[in-house]
């Protein structure tokens, strides 16, 4: 299988719980300018939104959102119980019930703090995101979102909030959060998911990553990330 991926972008997602998996799943690249991949493939003709994650099947066939494609790996793996509970149970749907929450909640409006085309609106959308971040905070009782397994919810959610120091919100202030941030930061599958994308820890926490580009458009410096 192949996922087509930016660094650092909501697909790092998928891309952990395919490590969480022990799932070979093979990286690429797209450009986001231009929607080429790195092997030189023309993007839109895999996903016509342009965006990124998409799942290449070994047949060809193509999966898209990220919400859907964490799930389908999950359900691909024999291990996949361990990250997504079994149909039919109040624990999937709890699962779901979060990931639906990350996907409309936070990421969708996250993703459009860092888009100057929305400038106007960007402080509505700051106060709606850190209130949907404080609900969040005085639910999460821990480890995870559910309790105490980590599933794919988790993943999600780890990547959304790694966002959070570029679009000025502040996760220390929300300890369950911050806390979230260091535990899941410290899984190994994470650590490796993290170092194949070549990021790189940029706080003094050591819980945020990014691309070390952009880590030096903002004047800091980052630390590699080892497994
Ligand atoms: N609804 C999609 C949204 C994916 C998305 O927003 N991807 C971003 C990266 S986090 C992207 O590729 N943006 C570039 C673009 O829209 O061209 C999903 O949940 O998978």
């Amino acid at each position: 299988m192949k996922l087509y991926m930016h660094a650092a972008a909501c697909s790092l997602s998928p891309h952990i719980v395919c490590r969480e998996l022990g799932l070979d799943v093979e990286l690429v690249e797209v450009d986001r300018k231009t929607h080429r991949t790195s092997s030189g493939e023309d993007y839109l003709a895999i996903n016509g939104n342009g965006y990124v994650p998409a799942l290449m099947l070994d047949d060809g066939r193509v999966l898209t959102e990220g919400p859907a494609i964490v799930q389908f790996l999950a359900e691909c793996s024999p291990e996949g119980s361990r990250l997504l509970p079994e149909a039919g149970t109040y624990a999937r749907s709890q699962v779901q019930s979060y990931l639906n929450f990350i996907t409309a909640e936070l990421h969708k409006p996250m993703a459009m703090l860092f888009n100057a085309a929305y400038e106007g609106a960007h402080a509505g959308i700051h106060e709606l995101v850190c209130k949907r971040l404080d609900w969040l905070n005085s639910r999460l009782v821990g480890p995870y979102l559910t309790g105490d397994d980590f599933t794919v919810a988790d993943a999600y959610l780890f990547v959304c909030l790694n966002w959070s120091p570029w679009i000025k919100i502040d996760v220390a202030r929300r300890s369950a959060l911050q806390e979230f941030m260091a535990r899941v930061s410290a899984r190994p599958s994470v650590r490796h998911a993290l170092q194949a994308e070549d990021l790189e820890a940029f706080e003094t926490d050591g819980v945020f990553f990014a691309p070390r580009s952009y880590i030096a458009s903002a004047g800091r410096v980052g630390t590699p990330v080892r497994p």
